[in-house]
């Protein structure tokens, strides 16, 4: 762990500025497209596509190269159901009271409730578990920063293959490392649905802010 790692050649196939231009605003497209999906289909989903999309995620950048988390894949509709209950439990609890009036007032336009039927008709789960430390008690590092950008790759690899995602937090979260058996220094932060829409899915008529509010420039003077 403390020998240098050997410098390695490294190359990037470059494309033409128009090339360049075309993917990344096809890219955008795609992700505008984007949306979070609360009714799928029961529909099985193509064979390795998940899998493809997992290990694209597990390329992301991470502090000290540590890779601090660990993606369970769930198909097993009992323990679709287990997780079902225990997520409606906790929602149950936060939208009977737990949940400050101002958060419920935010929640309205997205029409959300304690009811989660999509953890059960989703082909598959996927929660994203963050290591706070290693296995042997190695130090990780921006932890939480690396499992996020994992977990936007996660699911803009789902949305380039064509599936639709939900990005869940029943909160808290803690009922998910008991189910699926996870270590003590592992925490749940993401329980992600995948499949497809349902056919008659609806999502709410959200607008995203233009460019020109998100990206401030700062260029030499003219
Ligand atoms: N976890 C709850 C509440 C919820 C919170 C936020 I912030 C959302 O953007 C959506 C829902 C639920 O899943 O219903």
């Amino acid at each position: 762990m403390s020998t240098p790692a050997e410098p390695v050649p490294y190359r990037m196939d470059e494309l033409p500025p128009a090339q360049m231009r075309q993917r990344v605003e096809g890219f955008r497209e795609t992700m505008r497209r984007r949306r979070s999906v609360r009714a799928f289909s029961d529909r099985p989903l193509p064979e390795g596509v998940v899998e493809a999309a997992i290990e694209a995620a597990a390329q992301a950048p991470s502090g000290a190269n540590r890779q601090p988390w660990t993606f369970c894949l769930i198909r097993d509709p009992a323990l679709k159901k287990q997780i079902r209950d225990a997520a409606e439990a906790e929602e149950r609890r936060f939208y009977g009271g737990r949940a400050p009036q101002r958060w419920l007032d935010d929640l309205e336009p997205l029409g959300t409730d304690a009811n989660k039927p999509f953890l059960e008709q989703a082909p598959a789960l996927i929660v994203v578990f963050a290591q706070r430390h290693g296995t042997a008690g190695e130090q990780h590092y921006y932890v939480q920063e690396s499992v996020g950008i994992a977990a936007g790759m996660l699911i803009a690899a789902l949305t380039v293959a064509g599936l639709a995602t939900l990005t869940h937090t029943p909160a808290p979260m803690r009922f998910l490392g008991e189910i699926l058996g996870r270590p003590d220094h592992e925490r749940a932060m993401l329980l992600i649905p995948v499949g497809y829409p349902a056919a008659d899915c609806t999502v709410p008529a959200i607008t995203r802010k233009p460019l020109d509010e998100v990206l401030l420039r700062y260029d030499a003077a003219p």
